[in-house]
Formats: structure tokens, C-alpha cells, sequence
């Protein structure tokens, strides 16, 4: 079992959705999978296809990287991969995705016997409806309200959570306004996760500069795997600026 840390800064976390990652995507990922992707992430809203399992162990196989579970529900649980980023979505009044899920699946995560690191999940309005949104019949949070988001940081830190999430949902028109980021990581001392819409380079090194500890890319990778290159160079320049 390999255990991440997120309190390490500038980490890169690729997010596998198994629906999407067919064998020609899975093998075409790995050959840009190098010595900086510091995790992947496997989950979904919404999974149709029987490749949650799968996935994972093909990540765990053919790559040294860590493999954790990003759970859209109590199914998405197994003992082959590494931990699971044990999600409450906080900005959220949904009491089924607070709680109502992780207690169903609460037996199957003792049994998986896998790292579990309990994060807060704030999901902030990216533009354009998330799956997340519609799937949790949850309301983001407006992105113009940084007072909200920072307050709910700080109360997923005080209620023990373990990381706070900043999702602008998958595939975001904007991903998360760097003074967001900066103001939570003001307000907490959790690690911080960022992810939903980033897709340049650019955008991956300047979450990282306004105090992102991890940032998650999903969608841009499945448009162009070669982009993780380009967002490794990024990486390397900005630790040296350091
Ligand atoms: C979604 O934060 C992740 O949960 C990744 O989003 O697919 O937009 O990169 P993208």
C-alpha cells in the first residue's frame, strides 16, 4: 500500500474516471505517467461501465504511482487501490452525501482495509452545472461568495476533516479563482485540492503559487495525455523558482 502525503506542496493528482478510460486511453495515459504525478484519482459521478476495479488495477500494475479513490457514491470502494479521499460534501445540505452515504459504506471501507483520509468537499459554481451539482441535488457556492467558501474550509478543518477539496466540477467553463484559493490557505492549515476546468499549464502553476498543496487535472488529460509533460516542466520551473 502506498500512502500519499498531502501536506507535500506542488503535487499532481491525474483523475481517471473508469467510463471514460477504455485500454487505448488507460495505455496511452501511462506512457506520459512519469516521476512527477504524484497520484491518481479513480471516481466518477456517475459510472456506468463495469471498469471501476479494473482501472484501478491496471493504474496499480503498469505504473508505481498511488492509486486513491475518489468516490461519487458508497459503491466505489475497493481493497485494490492505495486509500480513498473519504468526500463530504460540505458546501452542500444534501444530509446523503454529508453522511448518508459513508454510512452504508462504512463497513466496506473497514474491510478494504485502505488509507483513508477524510476531506472536506467544497463545490464552487464553475459556470456551468456540474455533474457533482446534479448528481448531489446540491447548490455550489456562488464563486463571488469567498467569505462562505473560506468559513466552510474552516469548519470542515475544525469538524477533523483531513483536506479540504475546492472543486469547480468536472470539466468547469472557470476553475477556481486563484484569491479563493489564496484566502483559504490564509484561513486553514490543511492541505488544499484543487480541481474542475484547469487546462493549460498556466492555469495548474498558478493554483500551485496561490497556495494549492494539489492539484487535480482530469478532462484536459483525456483531451491530450501529452499535456501532463508540459504541466511537469511547469512543476520543475516553479519548485526552482522557490
Ligand atoms: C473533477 O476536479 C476534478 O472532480 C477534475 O476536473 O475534469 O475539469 O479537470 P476536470
Amino acid at each position: 500500500m502506498k500512502k500519499i502525503n498531502l501536506h507535500t506542496k506542488n503535487q499532481f493528482a491525474i483523475l481517471v474516471d473508469p467510463d471514460k478510460a477504455d485500454e487505448a486511453y488507460l495505455n496511452e495515459l501511462i506512457k506520459y505517467t512519469q516521476i512527477g504525478v504524484d497520484f491518481f484519482l479513480v471516481g466518477g459521478s456517475l459510472l456506468q461501465e463495469d471498469r471501476f476495479e479494473k482501472t484501478i488495477c491496471f493504474l496499480k500494475e503498469n505504473t508505481p504511482i498511488p492509486v486513491y479513490i475518489f468516490p461519487g457514491n458508497m459503491l466505489q470502494v475497493s481493497s485494490k487501490a492505495d486509500g480513498i479521499l473519504l468526500l463530504s460534501l460540505i458546501s452542500g445540505r444534501n444530509p446523503e452525501f454529508l453522511i448518508g452515504h459513508h454510512v452504508l459504506a462504512s463497513s466496506a471501507i473497514k474491510r478494504a482495509n485502505i488509507e483513508i483520509i477524510p476531506t472536506g468537499y467544497i463545490l464552487i459554481d464553475g459556470g456551468n452545472v456540474s455533474s457533482v451539482e446534479y448528481m448531489s441535488n446540491t447548490m455550489p457556492i456562488p464563486a463571488s461568495k469567498s467569505d462562505i467558501i473560506t468559513a466552510t474550509a474552516l469548519a470542515g478543518e475544525q469538524l477533523g476533516m483531513k483536506a479540504i477539496y475546492l472543486e469547480a466540477g468536472s470539466g468547469a467553463k472557470n476553475s477556481i479563482r486563484l484569491e479563493i484559493i489564496k484566502k483559504v490557505n490564509q484561513c486553514i492549515d490543511i492541505p488544499i485540492i484543487v480541481g474542475g476546468g484547469i487546462r493549460t499549464p498556466e492555469d495548474f502553476a498558478d493554483a500551485f503559487i496561490a497556495g494549492a498543496n494539489v492539484v487535480v487535472m482530469g478532462t484536459a488529460v483525456e483531451e491530450n495525455p501529452s499535456i501532463i509533460e508540459k504541466c511537469l516542466a511547469m512543476k520543475v520551473e516553479n519548485a526552482i523558482n522557490k
